[in-house]
């Protein structure tokens, strides 16, 4: 399998807004056959006042701008009628101020009041974010309510039962409408803070316990139409946190995967590569989802700039285990740097033509990064024959006939300042690796490599 993540309003636009939706999706398929992609993950859909759309004023409508829930369906039948899974982006921690739960709560409503955490007066109410300078309780009209990703996103309060039976039709609301699975944002934030102590405190375990929850009642569904549910989680921390969360939902997103090889090819040696590998792609009880980027970090081309440097990024990523994700536009070279009070560089509309003009280009804002005739349009990379699009498609056709690599794991790791090499196996069938990620030759195991060379033996 080999996954795609979409940022649905700078994907692909049917009916000329400039707004990628639905229907623009459901008609790029040939565009997903071609590059391989047989898993997409869509970023949030639903009925949203913001950009972004993680912030949900209603879990069972979508956003107008992307199409209706009969449009949605549609795109469902033709991702599927053409052997493509769709998994959605589900931010359950927190809905938007705008919910009618919330607003209902600010007017001290039963039984929503009790739907979000409310400030206590030992509470620390200055605490601010442990990653960032962001305070996470936001005072308004006289109430004081906790809200981990801003005040325009109340936390919902998973100590309500009645909370989590909501959560659980959502997802099988969705299920039953056709999606094969969930991306589960934020996973966890479900349990972020301690009543008892009044801070900020993650409880892997009552988060844990949740997940296994909703992957049970999640299978219960899909079992009873003889289908499998397919869940990934993100869970932005260090391995071994990011572990546990894995084997209660079955795949998880490797984000040392994607900061190691960023990190050994900017610094040109390949110790991060070594320890990332050691820890995250041994034999484990789930799938590692490696991926080149998503839409919270610079892009992959405005860090590794050289091309040739990508190719060996997308070779890695093609060859380890599990299930690989490409952010959309990681495959022409889209480039975009993150930053935290403006998200929008790295969701650039994707770019179809050379002149970013013609049938299904979005354009719903302007663009800094990816201008016309910059070289990182489809059009482009695919009348190029070294282009790094090619050598994707390439890696395409490699991963889907070893199909065995889902189920792999990394063993026998061995390497030099800029070279590795290791073995991939599931046990039956293996390989292994030779990895040069310098510009220039190199020699690892008896084996030469050419510059920025990946070679299977
Ligand atoms: C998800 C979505 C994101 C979305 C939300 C909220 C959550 O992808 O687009 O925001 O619905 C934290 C959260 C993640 C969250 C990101 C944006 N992502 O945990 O769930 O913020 C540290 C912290 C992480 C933190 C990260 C942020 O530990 O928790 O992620 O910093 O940079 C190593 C360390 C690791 C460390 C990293 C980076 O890997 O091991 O611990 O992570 O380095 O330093 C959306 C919008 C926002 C909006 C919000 C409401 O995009 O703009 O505000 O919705």
């Amino acid at each position: 399998m080999i996954g795609y993540e979409i940022f649905i309003r700078s994907f692909a636009d049917s009916n000329e807004d400039g707004i990628g939706d639905f229907k623009g999706i459901a008609n790029s398929v040939e565009y997903f056959k071609r590059i391989g992609v047989d898993l997409i993950w869509l970023t949030p859909h639903f009925k949203s006042p913001s950009y972004h759309g993680y912030d949900i004023i209603d879990y069972f409508d979508t956003n107008s701008s992307f199409g209706t829930v009969q449009d949605f369906k549609n795109m469902i039948d033709t991702l599927h009628e053409n052997g493509i899974k769709l998994v959605i982006d589900l931010p359950l921690n927190h809905v938007s101020d705008r919910h009618p739960w919330f607003k209902a709560a600010m007017r001290g409503e039963k039984p929503y009041e009790d739907y979000f955490l409310w400030a206590q007066p030992y509470f620390n109410l200055k605490e601010k974010r442990h990653w960032d300078e962001e305070l996470i309780w936001h005072e308004r009209n006289g109430k004081t309510y906790y809200g981990v990703f801003g005040g325009s996103s109340p936390d919902l309060n998973y100590d309500n039962p009645e909370v989590v039976q909501k959560s659980l039709e959502i997802i099988e609301f969705w299920l039953n409408l056709g999606v094969d699975g969930f991306r589960f944002d934020a996973a966890k934030h479900v349990y972020d803070y301690d009543i008892k102590e009044g801070r900020f405190r993650y409880d892997h375990d009552k988060n844990v316990n949740y997940w296994n929850l909703v992957m049970e009642k999640a299978g219960e569904i899909k079992k009873a139409k003889g289908e499998d549910v397919f869940a990934v989680t993100e869970v932005w921390d260090n391995p071994e946190v990011v572990d546990r969360y894995a084997n209660a939902i079955g795949c998880s997103f490797n984000f040392y995967f994607t900061e190691a090889i960023r990190e050994s090819m900017q610094h040109g040696g390949v110790y991060k590569i070594v320890d990332c590998f050691q820890r995250t792609l041994g034999r484990k009880s789930y799938k590692p989802s490696n991926f080149t980027g998503n839409h919270d970090m610079n892009r992959l081309a405005s860090i590794i700039t050289k091309e040739d440097e990508r190719k060996v990024f997308f070779a890695l990523l093609m060859t380890s285990p599990g299930v690989p994700f490409i952010y959309y536009g990681d495959e022409l070279g889209m480039r975009g740097v993150y930053d935290s009070t403006f998200t929008e560089d790295v969701i650039e509309p994707f770019p179809w033509y050379a002149s970013l003009s013609g049938e299904g280009q979005a354009f719903w804002k302007a663009v800094r990064f990816n201008r016309a005739f910059t070289g990182a349009s489809v059009e482009e990379q695919l009348s190029r024959d070294d282009s790094l699009l090619k050598e994707v498609v390439n890696w395409s056709t490699f991963r889907k006939a070893n199909e065995w690599l889902t189920d792999a794991w990394v063993e026998n790791i061995t390497h030099n300042t800029f070279t590795t090499a290791y073995t991939v196996t599931d046990g039956s069938n293996g390989m292994r690796v030779y990895v040069n990620i310098s510009g220039h030759g190199e020699m690892i195991e008896g084996i030469n490599l050419k510059p920025y060379e990946v070679k299977l033996l």
